[in-house]
């Protein structure tokens, strides 16, 4: 607290220092713009939040970008209204049915993040390592500065506040975004909480992110011309982002994953943690319900976990983490979901597919529609029309694009945007300033052939370094480029890092001290297969593991002991798989999906200890000594059972 407080104070007296040199002349050019170029409702907008250092960054950027209207959007039921319409009327949303639904198309080729075009801006003699992307800060600022220029001529820019995580907490993190896409600032709206009542309330002491998009020209399909002008720069110096010439979610969409680099180094800087993790309350006996969060890659099952039936959701994407008395505490950064539609389907995926088919406020993006305003995914588990329109235009099926590539009826990623508010399923903590207790964090991958179901680590920094930071997973297509190569991945944030991997394990390991009691980690594998390849799971058994993690944290089961860590007892899974899923489970199943599979594992071992060898500069040293106690640890088991263990020798 006495830290808190200091830090505080520091930031303040920055921030006054700070005011003391805009206060003059800077401010006052910035407000004499907005008074020029804006009609006089806007401008008065902007000017009831009493923060000389915002007025610059708008200012700037209408001078740059030239758009045609300014619209400052103050959060009223009016003005959301028109944000909406207007990406309606504008043609970047199509309206279907039911009722609230439209839909949004990106550009052909422009369905994921753009990784090759998104670099972080560093000044020279900022090494973050070289599996970060980074690019020389007056080159990456000159060059989006001439995309910029006059990039919105002829069009409307829109302005809008938000507020990460929770407002008036310890976690909100105030964000200003302006763009040129209605769609964007509608899909926001959605996703995140309002800020320009916060904005207001912090007035000049708000320190806060700020976001720059433009989708760029577009074509008469209303998607961006010129995706080899496609840039995503993240300034950590000045807490800004630049976007451009994109329109696909993941690269506009400010305070997603781009908020979530600047949220990375800010949490480095002050000893707290911004994952890429889902948190949610799983159901125990008595109504106990015990919270969890859990880092997977992109489209490796965190969205239909977060979604589980029986549980509560609080946020399935990003989770800013801070300790306070001894306890971990998580907060969903959004408030919104950016979900994917592939396979949602009425069996498994219930809650999201009553929210596909029922009316209500969701934006879909990248899915086949047809003349009937209905609109289709590839495995929804119903007929798909022959022809309509989708990304690639009209559609037919079997059509294939200029590389002979068959095109789906919807896009492996394509998406729905909705407010959690929407769902029967929220818990009722997602707008709780302090955020919930977490008792167990999980880390999932893509894994066809090493790690079994479920597994807790011996501790946290066992859990740290052998599930988080040894993390790996097969590549999908929410990302431009191969899928189904192995791919190392710390926490699921490696996509995401602007501070050197080393740094960021420490921060990790560094979270874990001084806890009374540190959350349980585990690992899980929902894509674990046998001798033929096929799957040893049905989609919905991770609904079993969560039972059998809740009951572990609380204490009511034991477990078996492995070289990698600990695994159930077949004796809890059963009845769990019974009342759960109404599944008899057998022993065979259980021997199969639980067998510790040593030379995967010691492979393994290897990869990731050469990756941060070769590939990382700064890793801890204790690493490689959890690493190679683990590799002892196998190899002495390899002596006493052989390569494969079946959990009943244990
Ligand atoms: C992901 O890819 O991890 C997502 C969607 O959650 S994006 O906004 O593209 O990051
Ligand atoms: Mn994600």
């Amino acid at each position: 607290m006495k830290e808190t407080i200091k830090a505080n104070q520091e930031e303040n007296e920055f921030l006054e220092q700070l005011d003391a040199q805009l206060g003059g002349n800077m401010s006052d050019e910035a407000v004499e713009t907005l008074k020029n170029k804006l009609e006089e409702d806007e401008y008065q907008k902007i000017t009831r939040i009493n923060n000389p250092r915002l007025y610059n960054f708008p200012a700037q950027h209408i001078e740059l970008c030239t758009p045609k209207k300014v619209f400052v959007c103050t959060d009223s039921a009016e003005d959301l209204k028109y944000i909406r319409e207007t990406s309606i009327r504008n043609g970047e949303e199509i309206e279907v049915a039911p009722e609230g639904h439209t839909i949004h198309f990106d550009a052909y080729g422009d369905q994921g993040r753009d990784k090759a075009h998104t670099n972080i801006l560093v000044t020279d003699g900022i090494d973050l390592g070289e599996s970060i992307s980074t690019r020389n800060r007056d080159q990456g600022y000159t060059e989006v500065h001439e995309i910029l220029t006059g990039i919105m001529k002829g069009r409307e820019l829109f302005v809008r506040f938000f507020c990460l995580g929770p407002t008036n907490s310890e976690f909100s993190m105030p964000c200003v975004q302006i763009t040129d896409s209605a769609y964007v600032a509608h899909s926001e709206d959605l996703l995140y909480r309002q800020g320009y009542e916060e904005f207001i309330r912090q007035g000049s002491s708000a320190r806060f992110f700020k976001f720059v998009h433009s989708q760029g020209e577009v074509d008469e399909r209303n998607v961006s011309k010129n995706l080899d002008k496609r840039r995503i720069y993240i300034d950590i110096t000045e807490d800004t982002v630049y976007s451009t010439n994109t329109q696909y979610g993941g690269n506009t969409i400010g305070l997603k994953k781009l908020a979530m680099r600047l949220a990375i180094r800010r949490a480095s800087e002050e000893g707290w943690l911004t994952e890429h993790m889902l948190v949610m309350g799983i159901h125990g006996p008595n109504n106990r319900v015990t919270y969890f969060s859990g880092a997977y890659p992109s489209m490796c099952g965190k969205t239909s976990t977060a979604m589980l039936e029986g549980e509560t959701i609080v946020g399935d994407d990003i989770a800013y983490l801070r300790k306070n008395d001894g306890q971990v505490r998580a907060v969903n950064v959004e408030k919104g979901m950016f979900g994917i539609i592939q396979g949602v389907n009425e069996k498994d995926d219930p809650i999201q597919w009553q929210a596909l088919k029922n009316p209500g406020e969701i934006i879909i993006s990248n899915v086949l529609y047809d003349d009937n305003g209905d609109f289709y995914w590839t495995e929804m588990g119903t007929a798909i029309p022959e022809k309509g329109n989708n990304h690639s235009g009209e559609w037919f099926n079997g059509k294939k694009d200029g590389k002979e590539k068959e095109i789906p009826c919807s896009h492996p990623n394509a998406r729905f945007t909705l407010d959690l508010n929407i769902l029967p399923n929220l818990d009722p903590t997602l707008d709780d300033p302090k955020g919930v207790v977490v008792s167990g964090v999980v880390y999932g991958g893509r894994d066809s052939d090493t790690c079994v179901p479920v597994e807790e680590a011996f501790d946290w920094v066992h859990g740290i370094i052998t599930k988080g930071a040894a993390l790996e997973s097969e590549t999908t297509a929410a990302t431009l480029g191969k899928e189904g190569v192995r791919e190392f991945n710390p926490m699921s944030n490696l996509d995401f890092l602007s501070v050197p991997i080393g740094r960021y394990i420490q921060d990790n390991l560094d979270f874990g001290k001084g806890l009374n009691n540190p959350p349980a980690i585990f690992s899980v594998n929902y894509f674990i297969t046998g001798k033929d390849g096929q799957f040893l799971n049905e989609k919905n058994d991770k609904k079993v593991w969560f039972k059998w993690m809740e009951l572990r944290v609380n204490g009511e089961v034991e477990t078996i002991e492995t070289p990698t860590g600990r695994i159930p007892k077949y004796a809890d899974l059963a009845p769990i798989f019974k009342t759960v899923l109404q599944h008899e489970y057998t022993m065979d199943e259980y021997k199969e999906q639980f067998t510790v599979r040593i030379p995967e594992h010691l492979a393994k071992i290897e990869r990731i200890t050469k990756i941060y060898q070769t590939q990382v500069s700064d890793t801890p040293k204790i690493l490689f000594e959890t690493l190679e106690a683990q590799k002892q640890r196998l190899l002495t088991a390899k002596e006493k059972y052989g390569e494969y263990i079946s959990p009943d020798r244990l």
